[in-house]
């Protein structure tokens, strides 16, 4: 019952929207959706798993929807994908084809996606625990693990945000996010067609992008806001909007406080994880306060738990490791049962892996996370082991040590602490660039004459900075 509203334009069949989708200068109506991903999906049933492209073009909103049609898992692939990471993806998947556009050396075949195309036959409805996409994320160390995503757990993540949100098809949604991790794709994409609100993709998320495309619900980076902050004219112009939603990051108080002086409304913020999708939020009719993420949101619960494994009190002072459950979590990692094993307690609860907060009210705040290898920059979340590894495929490099350390912009920046005969920075850089995608390039290199150890050997990146 869930999946046949998965299908994200099940609830708002019947009128049609004439720009229910703007993207990259072309408007899409809700039945140009519809009918071209209905000829599409006629063309791939049968299919287990394909890759798109993931650029923010009416091809990538079609070929989306288009496997939901058809029950066909997708992999979206960030678009500058370094070549170690797409073959890693490629293979991890399993995907058999490309629809779309294929990246240069790729040898799958490509399914064209014709935007144009038209078919109007329904489709049996797959079934709800079937996956609906692989999202690639960064673990602390190897390489990306593919997470699972139900058709049930994104339908039910998007209904608990409609609620927190007061989401509905009168609502224009502005966001310029990728279209390769669930805040463009899941919430910015899917949510928009499943509620039936129009959506406004930006391209790049500039303030005057978003300034100019009047809508009524934006989302963002912090890095987003923070940058929105700093213009205030494009700041200004967003007054006339219901909600600015902010995640995938911390956001700085002082940007909170900035963007709710110059727009006259407190950002919402909110909480998830690409395995969990948005578990944590404050309300469109709630209390909104700066540096906290609010409340579970529907069907999820949420425990602390000390290192030595007791609860941890609500007093929203003592803090404790986050876990999460509810119906909107991932069914595992693709090809990893020991990584998935080990995020999941026995009792049932998802290991989120951040440090948390919770108040007697409920009010949830993230402190950080455990550990200091999973580093946020923009809002992407990047795995200091697979820069490393990177960096030790270079002869100028003997040690490295990669951190994120704090920074104004971008929340942290990736910083690689190098043991070896002094090499052009850029040329360390460039080769992280040449494996990898671009955001996981190292901001800044510093050579050391040795890296901090403990007495068992291991890097003390604590003492990094
Ligand atoms: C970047 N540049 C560099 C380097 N890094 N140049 C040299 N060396 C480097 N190390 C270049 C870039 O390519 C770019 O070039 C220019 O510098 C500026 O880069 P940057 O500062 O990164 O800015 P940006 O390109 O404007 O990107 C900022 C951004 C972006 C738009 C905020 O980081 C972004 O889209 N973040 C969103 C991430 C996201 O959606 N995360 C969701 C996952 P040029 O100007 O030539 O291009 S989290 C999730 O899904 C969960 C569920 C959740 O909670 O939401
Ligand atoms: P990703 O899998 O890329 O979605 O990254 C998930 C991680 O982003 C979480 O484990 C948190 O560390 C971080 N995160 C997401 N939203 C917030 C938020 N509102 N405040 C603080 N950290 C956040």
């Amino acid at each position: 019952m869930l999946l046949s509203s998965l299908n994200p334009l099940a609830v708002a069949q019947g009128d049609d929207l004439p720009d229910a989708v703007r993207i990259d200068g072309h408007t899409l109506s809700r039945s140009d959706i519809v009918g071209g991903a209905g000829a599409l999906a006629r063309r791939i049933a049968g299919a287990r798993c394909v890759a798109v492209l993931a650029e923010p073009t009416p091809a990538t909103v079609v070929a989306i929807v288009g496997c939901l049609f058809a029950g066909v898992t997708v992999v979206p692939v960030p678009p500058d994908s370094g070549p170690a990471e797409l073959a890693h993806i490629l293979t991890d998947s399993g995907a058999q084809a490309w629809l779309g556009k294929a990246p240069e050396g790729s040898d799958l075949p490509v399914v064209p996606v014709r935007v144009n195309a038209r078919d109007w036959h329904g489709h049996p409805e797959p079934h709800p625990s079937s996956t609906a996409f692989v999202l690639y994320t960064s673990g602390t160390t190897g390489a990306p693990k593919g997470v699972l995503l139900s058709r049930r757990a994104i339908a039910a993540g998007l209904d608990a945000l409609a609620r927190a949100w007061h989401w509905t098809g009168k609502d224009t949604l502005v966001h310029g996010l990728p279209l390769f991790h669930v805040h463009g794709l899941i919430l910015g994409l899917l949510g928009p067609l499943r509620v039936g609100s129009r959506l406004v993709h930006t391209g790049k998320p500039t303030p005057a992008a978003y300034a100019e495309a009047g809508g009524s619900l934006y989302f963002g980076v912090p890095t987003v806001w923070s940058r929105i902050a700093e213009d205030e004219a494009s700041a200004r112009a967003l007054s006339g909007a219901r909600l600015l939603v902010s995640g995938s990051a911390p956001l700085p108080v002082p940007v909170f406080e900035k963007l709710t002086a110059l727009t006259g409304l407190a950002p919402v913020e909110r909480y998830g994880m690409s395995e969990t999708m948005i578990t944590l939020s404050t309300r469109a009719d709630g209390e909104r306060r700066p540096g906290w993420v609010g409340l579970p949101v529907e069907g999820v619960e949420t425990r602390l738990v000390a290192e030595d494994g007791t609860l941890v009190p609500h007093d929203g002072e003592s803090i404790g490791g986050l876990q999460v459950r509810g119906p909107m979590l991932f069914d595992g990692y693709l090809n990893r049962p020991d990584a998935t094993a080990e995020s999941w307690t026995e009792d049932g609860w998802f290991v989120t892996g951040d440090v948390a907060a919770i108040d007697d009210g409920g009010f949830h705040r993230i402190v950080g996370r455990a550990s200091t290898d999973l580093i946020k920059s923009g809002g992407y979340r990047i795995g200091a082991g697979e820069v490393e590894t990177s960096l030790l495929g270079h002869p100028g490099v003997k040690e490295v040590a990669v951190v994120g350390l704090p920074d104004d912009d971008l929340g942290q920046r990736i910083v690689a602490f190098v043991v070896g005969p002094d090499t052009d920075p850029d040329e360390l850089i460039a080769h992280v660039a040449s494996e990898l995608s671009v955001h996981k390039r190292p901001r800044e290199v510093r050579f050391v004459e040795s890296l901090p150890r403990n007495a068992m050997g291991k890097v003390q990146k604590k003492l990094l900075g």
